[in-house]
């Protein structure tokens, strides 16, 4: 490392440093140094360019933090056309796209395809001469884009230089910019608490982050990029395979996704995005279906174009997973806590695949906020298995007599009066679950539900057939059914009744923390009531514990304190907790702040569907052991246990050497460790 005083070799020791940790984070997703050692190298390498204005180059890391704002961006007009791409949607035409591909090439074996995502970002133009970024452009029209070279310079996972010392005279690399789910739910949370617009989906966010005529604005804005394609390249041999391409960008530093991979005819495409498919709401970005391209060029070639978009290449898209279609009415639900969720009642429509007519609106200032009311025609967007959502109106299309929101004075089920606190956004039923058999209903059904006490069969419609005919108030009441009052219930035979029954039985062996879970108290999620049964390791302690004992654990503010407290306060739920007991609900208790040690320190991913154990089991028993169970793969795991259809993670462990186990071998290793 160059001393200080010797401020050139410093400088650029600096900026390969800096480089090369920028390209750990944003790229292999695993940090090498710590935020703030970053912050003061960067602060370094500032001031001696300060001191030294003469050495600052255009791809030095201080030069990405935007420049004064352009009147108008300035045309480009590509050197090889930005095409676009065919789609297909069902497995037919997957099957009649292979049989082109493989007629066009006389050939008599299977085609083969390097698969990759379809991103649901901007496509853009990447331009490096000797190496060095010298611009970049929209995808435009095709043939002309918009030069965004100082936005694109902001995005801190490209590398301003290539990683070799032999680059190509000049190379357009093609990909897309994205923003990553969470980096767009951290903009829209800035976005809300400035009082601005939100971006209704991440493309927009990555698209408005980008057409950008001030690039200040665009550095502050988390963007990425995925290579997928190559436009003009100069002095340097092309390689002969798409997949080869790809692994070539990765060497030089350029982002490449690792969901990707190389099959052989249809059966290859289809088994790819099924793959796809299942893991698409793990992902940390958007994806709107697959991509499959003839792997050699030189085949490539022969199938050519047809008009815009070339014969060798597919995208198979996923369902659209946003409609439109009309809000009919506005109602409100009762939550477990009261709370009051204003809900859109649409005009059937299919979203992804699946038919939406109620959509939530969240509460009432975001009715406001969204201006949605009865009539209107509105967006709707379905992600996952996630409740679908009203993203926006379509204001040209409101009619004259739209219907604004109200916000009733009374509870639609108990018709206790709705208040709502100054400090909160949420409207609640004061009914409380004595009164309101909506909260009773959602107190009863949090208590059985699989991350608490998980009995199985008690579903949404016994819960609500069991209140309302007055068989059971509070959860304690569970265990006082007998076969003749489940058998009586609708669609309730003999033996699912039995079955129930034994789901009950067995669910009173359980741990402290999902007991103290499955109270629901308010505030009081998954991972508190973790800390609070290892914190205190009975929950005798716990009920006897006062403020400044229950502040002393980890992770527990005033507002969670007060909750708690307020709830062990209260002599009706104080008899409840005693009545669940009396049933023989028990739990293994241990000693205050006990951590179980055998996987103390270390760190677990799970992959894939283990044959067994289900992935709570599994992580319940990795964290009872006192591991912790992480969602993606780096140096510093431990174990990743691998599953039937593992994918990427398995393949980063591999990379990485981090140990491999099987359901098997971790249950070996927890017997080891006992
Ligand atoms: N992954 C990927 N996305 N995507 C989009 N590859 C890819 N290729 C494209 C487009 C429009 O076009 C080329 C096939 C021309």
């Amino acid at each position: 490392m160059p001393a200080a005083s010797d401020w050139q070799a410093r400088s650029a020791w600096l900026r390969a440093e800096l480089d090369r940790h920028a390209h750990a984070y944003y790229v292999l997703d695993n940090p090498s140094i710590p935020d703030a050692e970053y912050d003061a190298l960067f602060r370094e390498l500032q001031a001696i360019e300060a001191a030294h204005p003469e050495i600052i180059s255009p791809e030095s890391p201080t030069q990405r933090v935007g420049g004064a704002p352009l009147p108008q961006f300035a045309q480009i007009a590509h050197d090889v056309p930005m095409l676009s791409i065919n789609n297909g949607f069902s497995e037919e035409d997957i099957v009649a796209f292979d049989r082109r591909a493989q007629e066009g090439l006389h050939s008599e074996s299977a085609v083969e395809y390097a698969c990759e995502l379809k991103f649901d970002g901007l496509a853009i133009n990447l331009r490096y001469e000797n190496g060095v970024l010298t611009q970049a452009a929209t995808r435009g029209d095709g043939s002309t884009g918009e030069d965004v070279t100082l936005n694109i310079r902001t995005v801190r996972s490209l590398p301003l230089k290539l990683h070799t010392t032999t680059p190509p005279a000049l190379i357009d690399i093609r990909g897309e910019v994205l923003m990553f789910k969470a980096d767009f739910a951290r903009l829209n949370q800035r976005q809300r608490d400035a009082g601005q617009k939100e971006f209704a989906n991440p493309r927009n966010a990555a698209a408005g982050s980008l057409r950008q005529l001030d690039s200040r604005i665009t550095a502050q804005r988390s963007l990425r990029f995925f290579a997928y394609g190559i436009g003009k390249l100069d002095g340097a041999a092309m390689p002969a395979t798409h997949a080869a391409l790809l692994d070539w960008y990765g060497k030089l530093g350029i982002p490449v996704c690792a969901e990707r991979t190389v099959s052989q005819g249809a059966p290859g495409l289809l088994d790819f995005y099924a793959s796809i498919a299942a893991k698409r709401i793990d992902l940390p970005y958007e994806i709107d279906g697959v991509v499959y391209k003839v792997n050699q060029f030189d085949q490539q070639r022969i199938l050519g174009f047809v008009s815009r978009a070339p014969r060798f290449a597919l995208a198979h898209k996923f369902p659209a997973e946003e409609a439109i279609t009309v809000v009919q009415d506005i109602t409100v639900q009762v939550g477990r806590t009261g709370a009051i969720t204003p809900v859109a009642r649409l005009a059937p429509v299919s979203v992804g695949g699946v038919t939406v007519t109620n959509a939530t609106l969240h509460n009432e200032d975001e009715v406001r906020r969204k201006d949605i009311r009865v009539g209107d025609t509105v967006i709707v967007r379905r992600a996952g298995d996630v409740i679908p959502e009203v993203v926006a109106n379509v204001p040209e299309r409101r009619p004259a007599d739209a219907q604004e929101f109200l916000m009733p004075a009374h509870c639609p089920v108990c018709g206790s009066s709705i208040v709502r606190l100054e400090e909160e956004a949420i409207a609640r039923c004061s009914g409380g679950w004595i009164k309101c058999a909506a909260q009773r209903k959602g107190g009863l059904l949090h208590f059985v539900s699989r991350r608490a006490m998980d009995i199985e069969g008690l579903g949404e419609q016994l819960v609500e057939q069991l209140v309302d005919r007055h068989v059971i108030t509070t959860p304690a009441d569970f265990y006082k059914l007998g076969l003749t009052a489940l058998s009586e219930l609708e669609r309730m035979a003999q033996k699912s009744a039995q079955n129930v029954l034994d789901a009950l039985e067995k669910s009173k062996s359980t741990t402290l923390a999902r007991f103290i879970y499955a109270l629901g108290i308010r505030h009081v999620g998954e991972s508190t009531a973790k800390e609070l049964a290892r914190h205190f390791g009975s929950l005798d302690a716990l009920m006897e514990a006062n403020e400044e004992q229950i502040l002393a654990v980890n992770d527990i503010g005033p507002v969670v304190a007060h909750s708690l407290l307020g709830f062990l306060g209260d002599p009706l739920n104080r008899e409840l907790i005693a009545q669940l007991r009396a049933a023989g609900l028990h739990w293994q208790e241990s000693e205050p702040g006990h951590k179980p040690q055998a996987f103390a320190g270390k760190t677990f991913v799970l992959t894939g569907t283990l044959p067994k154990l289900k992935r709570e089991e599994a992580t319940e028993m990795i964290e009872a052991a006192g591991g912790k169970v992480a969602g993606s793969v780096s140096k510093k795991t431990s174990y990743v246990v691998a599953g039937e259809d593992a994918g990427s993670k398995l393949v980063k462990a591999q990379e990485l050497g981090v140990t491999i186990l099987d359901e098997a071998g971790l249950l070996n290793l927890l017997e080891s460790q006992a």
